[in-house]
């Protein structure tokens, strides 16, 4: 790659952001993540987001689920409260997920649109969330947070109007134009995942294999970003840094398993693995 303003993301690339764990850290500090989403069949999104993020090293994960829609089986460590307790209380979360095996329907729609307008923490916006921005475009004028838009090639596709064929003609100019234009980090997501910042500059990613087309495994990356986040880093180190240590978890996972049936689990439970080898 000639362009100087597309980078490679390599160990040497993204070891020197990793967050630090200082000795005296305590579960206040590694910070409090939030993740929203939760419809009907669809909480095990909202769980694999959940554990990804504290296997990524965040002190505190909370899970907020559409009302009546409780997980089947909630993660031990993960907290849980429901969409309406969460109005004026935003304050305590370093970092917020949303979308995740959220749905459509319009308190989705509502609960998103308040994210947008009352967070002060980054926004880390996946799946479903990437639905309803895609159905309304104006969410995405005058927020107030930093946003990291995570796209598979067909959510990239629903949210710009371009075909799928097309985003994957030219992923790299094709983020890069629209992290430009929305004033977000995106993460276009497959093999070579591509972190494009406003700025025009681009991350191109090293690790990561087939094996991970499989249920599950972006909401993994989302908790991941969202852990980095909430542990300190910027946005956009954050993104580049959590895709690559995710394919890189990934990678270790196939090795051990083999190149096909790794459950999204597999690779949350590689993260600590991963970090530790870079
Ligand atoms: P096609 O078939 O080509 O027309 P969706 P999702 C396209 C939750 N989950 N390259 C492709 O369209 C998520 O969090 C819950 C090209 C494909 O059929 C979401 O909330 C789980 N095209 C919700 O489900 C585990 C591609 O998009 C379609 C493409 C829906 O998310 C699973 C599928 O994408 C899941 O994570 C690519 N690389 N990738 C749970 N256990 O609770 C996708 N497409 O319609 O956005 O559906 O990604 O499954
Ligand atoms: P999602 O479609 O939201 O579940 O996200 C799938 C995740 O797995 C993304 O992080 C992709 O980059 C990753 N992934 C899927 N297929 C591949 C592939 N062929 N090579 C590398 N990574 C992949
Ligand atoms: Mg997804």
């Amino acid at each position: 790659e000639e362009d100087p303003r597309t980078v490679w993301a390599t160990p040497s690339v993204v070891r020197p952001w990793l967050p630090l764990r200082p000795a005296d850290s305590h579960k206040g500090s590694t910070g409090h993540v939030l993740i929203c989403g939760g419809s009907a069949g669809m909480t095990g999104a909202v769980a694999i987001a959940a554990l990804a993020a504290l296997r990524g090293g965040a002190g505190l994960v909370t899970a907020a689920l559409r009302p009546g829609m409780p997980f089947a089986e909630k993660p031990l460590e993960v907290m849980a409260t429901e969409w309406p307790a969460l109005s004026g209380r935003l304050e305590a979360y370093r970092a917020i997920v949303a979308g995740p095996g959220m749905g459509t329907a319009p308190d989705g729609r509502e609960l998103l649109a308040g994210l947008l307008r009352e967070s002060g923490a980054p926004l880390v916006l996946d799946a479903d969330a990437l639905n309803l921005l895609a159905a309304e475009p104006a969410l995405l004028r005058g927020h107030p947070a930093s946003l990291i838009l995570t796209p598979h090639p067909g959510e990239m596709a629903r949210l710009t109007g371009l075909s799928v064929a097309a985003v994957q003609a030219d992923r790299l100019e094709t983020a890069r134009r629209y992290a430009a234009e929305w004033n977000a980090v995106v993460v276009l997501k497959g093999a070579r995942t591509i972190t494009a910042l406003p700025t025009g500059e681009s991350y191109i990613n090293s690790t990561g294999n087939p094996g991970m087309a499989t249920a599950g495994m972006g909401d993994a990356l989302s908790g991941l970003i969202a852990a980095l986040l909430a542990q300190g880093l910027v946005p956009w180190r954050a993104a580049a840094a959590a895709v690559f240590l995710h394919g890189l978890a990934g990678d270790n996972a196939a090795g051990r398993l083999g190149p096909a049936g790794i459950l999204a689990s597999d690779v949350i439970g590689e993260f600590p693995v991963a970090l530790k080898a870079l």
